[in-house]
């Protein structure tokens, strides 16, 4: 099976979102390996959204994603990448399909509630971002 890396964003996570997501998550047939709440710090942030460096959103985005506590969890399932981004929906959670974790839980393109992985080679940096290895279980 393949793993994506997801984060519960900021305000989804204030919000107390993250139980009902999980719920819609495991729902929708992802298994849970591995779960954090912690709280990172600017250059984490700004380390972790590299790939946007210079766009216009990358300040706020790094300034927001280290503004409160997110939750990282890593996602197994047979096409997990695909199917995570499936599920999270559009960037923009009023394009996303209203059945979506973004159609249903984000608030703002930047407050979209939920991260997910792009591809397989990225996931796997963004889990060895966030995860040891003897974090991990299989
Ligand atoms: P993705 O999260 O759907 O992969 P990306 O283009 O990788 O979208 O952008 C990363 C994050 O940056 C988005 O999830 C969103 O929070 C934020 N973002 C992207 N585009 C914009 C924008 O135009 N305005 C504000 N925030 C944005
Ligand atoms: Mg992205």
């Amino acid at each position: 099976m393949e793993k994506t890396l997801a984060l519960i964003k900021p305000r989804a996570f204030n919000e107390n979102l993250l139980g009902s997501m999980l719920n819609d998550i495991c729902d929708a047939g992802f298994y849970i390996l591995s779960i954090k709440t912690l709280r990172m710090t600017k250059e984490q942030t700004g380390s972790f959204y590299s790939i946007h460096k210079g766009k216009p959103f990358y300040k706020p985005l790094v300034e927001y994603m280290s503004s409160g506590t997110v939750a990282a969890i890593v996602l197994k399932k047979n096409n997990a990448v695909e199917d995570f981004r499936k599920l999270m929906g559009s960037t923009d959670p009023y394009e996303a399909h209203k059945g979506s974790l973004r159609g249903k839980y984000g608030l703002t393109t930047r407050k979209n509630a939920v991260h997910g992985s792009d591809s397989l080679e990225n996931a796997n940096k963004e889990i060895a971002f966030f995860f040891a290895f003897g974090e991990l279980f299989y």
